[in-house]
């Protein structure tokens, strides 16, 4: 992977840069639709590739090794082909799904040991098993295998845990090392900086994983519950110490304004199931702020979805109609509405690419933050 640095914004801390793989540039910031379990849900893969046009998605260790298992994906030749999905793919590493969506957990220094909320079989995800797992799911960027602390998290388990994912970090790395590819292409690893809320953890967490030397560096444990002023404070701590020239992703982040406020602290990647979650609960995210359409005040509303809006459903489809459709338990009311969160998160992170090389993103960040803290 090749990432090069075009411009850092004067008067913030905002970057543009690409990214290069084998499949394909990725231009930074970016967003990344969140597709689960081989599927953006809600949106075919034409509709993603020619309407929202992501440079890249996300997939999860978790979901895939339970369903429909690392052998199917094999046979496939890969998650890219398996999905029908020919850009870039980045798959975390389980180490978040494994304490949010399983139960029974028991997390020792070998690994993880989780009850599947599918069908309660039991399973082991230690670093090196997720290593070779994500090799053979064969995305083009994979995660290291951490613990994302929950908030509030007590300074000592915190200390604790982040220790453990530095080493955890090394098991890594050394596993790596021995796993070839599996696929014709090459893949990128980063690793994750944890810390719960703890400038000094943060800080020191940030000097281990800078240190490891990876292509690209992220940054987990937030976005848990947190205020965002404390989200932001351990942004700007963090990317104070990780290297300049190397990208950074903020898993799990955020909010249309969480997104651009990180932007100016200087992360260059995001992903996150807001977009497409809310979407399926009927709420839209436009530049003016956000619209509940299932609201009695939209039933007799003509006026377009999103006049400013850049996909089809924007100017195809009424107010009026989308709330119908979620009045009727459609399924379309949670297509149109994916399609459109999807693309606003789109246009956002893009937009904020062509202020930063304009050279006036702050100002136009600024604005932006203001106007979108509204409900319609
Ligand atoms: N670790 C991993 N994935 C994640 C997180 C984390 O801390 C988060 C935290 N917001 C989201 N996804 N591996």
């Amino acid at each position: 992977m090749k990432f090069t640095l075009h411009h850092t914004d004067p008067l913030s801390k905002a970057r543009a840069g690409t990214m290069v793989t084998d499949h394909g540039t990725i231009e930074t910031p970016i967003f990344m639709p969140v597709g689960t379990v081989a599927s953006v849900k809600g949106v075919h893969q034409k509709e993603l590739r020619e309407e929202i046009k992501p440079d890249i998605i996300l997939g999860n260790t978790y979901h895939l090794f339970l369903r429909p298992k690392t052998p199917i994906l094999h046979k496939a030749g890969g998650l890219h082909k398996f999905m029908g999905w020919d850009g870039n793919i980045l798959t975390d590493s389980g180490g978040y799904q494994v304490y949010s969506l399983s139960s029974n957990r028991k997390i020792k220094e070998e690994g993880v040991k989780f009850k599947s909320h599918i069908d309660g079989s039991y399973h082991m995800f230690t670093p090196e098993n997720v290593m070779e797992i994500q090799r053979t799911i064969g995305a083009d960027i994979i995660m290291a295998f951490d613990e994302c602390t929950p908030y509030p998290c007590d300074y000592k388990y915190a200390k604790r845990s982040m220790h453990m994912t530095h080493r955890w970090l090394d098991r890594c790395i050394t596993h790596l090392d021995k796993t070839p590819f599996v696929y014709d292409y090459s893949q990128t690893f980063f690793p994750i900086v944890q810390g719960s809320t703890y400038k000094d953890l943060r800080r020191q967490s940030a000097e281990y994983i800078a240190n490891a030397g990876a292509e690209g560096n992220a940054i987990g444990g937030l976005s848990v519950g947190e205020p965002a002023e404390e989200m932001y404070g351990m942004t700007e701590v963090v990317c104070e110490v990780l290297p300049e020239d190397k990208p950074r992703y903020l898993m799990g982040v955020g909010t249309p304004i969480n997104i651009l406020e990180n932007i100016a602290l200087g992360i260059d990647m995001f992903d996150c199931v807001m977009p497409t979650r809310n979407a399926r609960n009927g709420m839209l995210f436009t530049s003016h702020g956000t619209i509940n359409i299932k609201n009695k005040k939209w039933e007799d509303d003509f006026s377009m979805l999103d006049p400013e809006g850049t996909t089809f459903v924007d100017k195809e489809y009424t107010k009026a109609y989308l709330r119908h459709l979620f009045a009727a338990n459609e399924y379309l009311g949670k297509q149109i509405a994916t399609i459109h969160n999807l693309g606003f998160y789109m246009w956002l992170v893009r937009e904020a690419r062509k202020h930063i090389l304009a050279g006036d993103f702050r100002v136009w960040k600024d604005a932006m933050v203001k106007q979108m803290d509204k409900r319609l």
